[in-house]
């Protein structure tokens, strides 16, 4: 998988060749290139934001330099790529749009500052038969303060659903969210079996794999029932 960042801090992209993410670089299953979107800025200044149509508070980035920096991506692109735009108004990330994701050939994430990226630039994209989709997407209902800390959470969700990037293809499976029943996970234990007084349950020790996994249903069903009941009514309302 080919993924580009373009964003106006490129260093916030450092950590992608860190850990799991720089194994798979250097193995060649995954090739991150990071730009930076002022190399396509062409005033004197290198602006790429400008004051907001209607008025109002802070900058807004600017249709022309994202064009540039787009158009030349695709330039160098060998498939039709998927454009990612992180936006609080966006999308939600999930489970499922991260295994969507994982099965293409090519992401560009526009990691955009200030107040945002014009909206055209979203519509131009989706009109532009070089580009698969565009899909403007939030991590989650809190503002960032901008589009790259969201861009590092979906790569990271993203990239680890490629297969022969973790030695450990099962537990990709059995994480919360990509099962079938949508329960989040219940608690885990290691060795030692009594640590500063707390014991880890007997049921676990008991080498009864059907208690096991029925005690693990159960606490699935009650963390779920505590912190997200709203997994619990979507079920309710889905066949599925
Ligand atoms: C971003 C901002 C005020 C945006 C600029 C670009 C994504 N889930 C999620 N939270 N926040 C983001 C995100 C993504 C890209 C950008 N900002 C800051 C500030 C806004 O509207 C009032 C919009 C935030």
């Amino acid at each position: 998988m080919k993924i580009d960042v373009v964003s106006l801090f490129p260093s916030y992209l450092n950590p992608l060749n860190l850990s799991l993410l720089g194994k798979a670089q250097e193995q060649g299953i995954v090739q991150i290139a990071i730009h930076d979107l002022r190399d396509w800025a062409t005033d004197p200044h290198r602006n790429v934001d400008d004051t907001p149509y209607g008025g109002g508070p802070g900058m807004v980035m600017s249709p022309v330099v994202w064009g540039e920096a787009l158009d030349s991506i695709r330039e160098q692109a060998v498939v039709d790529p998927v454009l990612i735009i992180p936006t609080p108004s966006g999308q939600p990330f999930d489970q499922l749009l991260a295994a969507t994701l994982a099965r293409e050939e090519h992401l560009v994430f526009a990691c955009g500052r200030y107040e945002g990226i014009d909206s055209r630039v979203g519509v131009h994209y989706s009109r532009d038969e070089r580009w698969d989709s565009v899909k403007e997407v939030s991590i989650g209902d809190y503002v960032l303060a901008g589009g790259e800390v969201a861009a590092l959470v979906m790569i990271e969700a993203i990239t680890r659903l490629i297969p022969g990037i973790l030695g450990n293809p099962e537990s990709v499976i059995d994480d919360s969210f990509s099962r079938l029943d949508c329960l989040v996970e219940g608690p885990v234990f290691t060795k030692p079996p009594i640590w500063r007084e707390l014991e880890v349950p007997q049921v676990l020790r008991s080498g009864n794999h059907g208690l096991v996994n029925q005690w693990r249903k159960d606490q699935a069903q009650a963390r779920t029932e505590s912190f997200r009941p709203d997994l619990l009514s979507d079920r309710a309302e889905d066949p599925l």
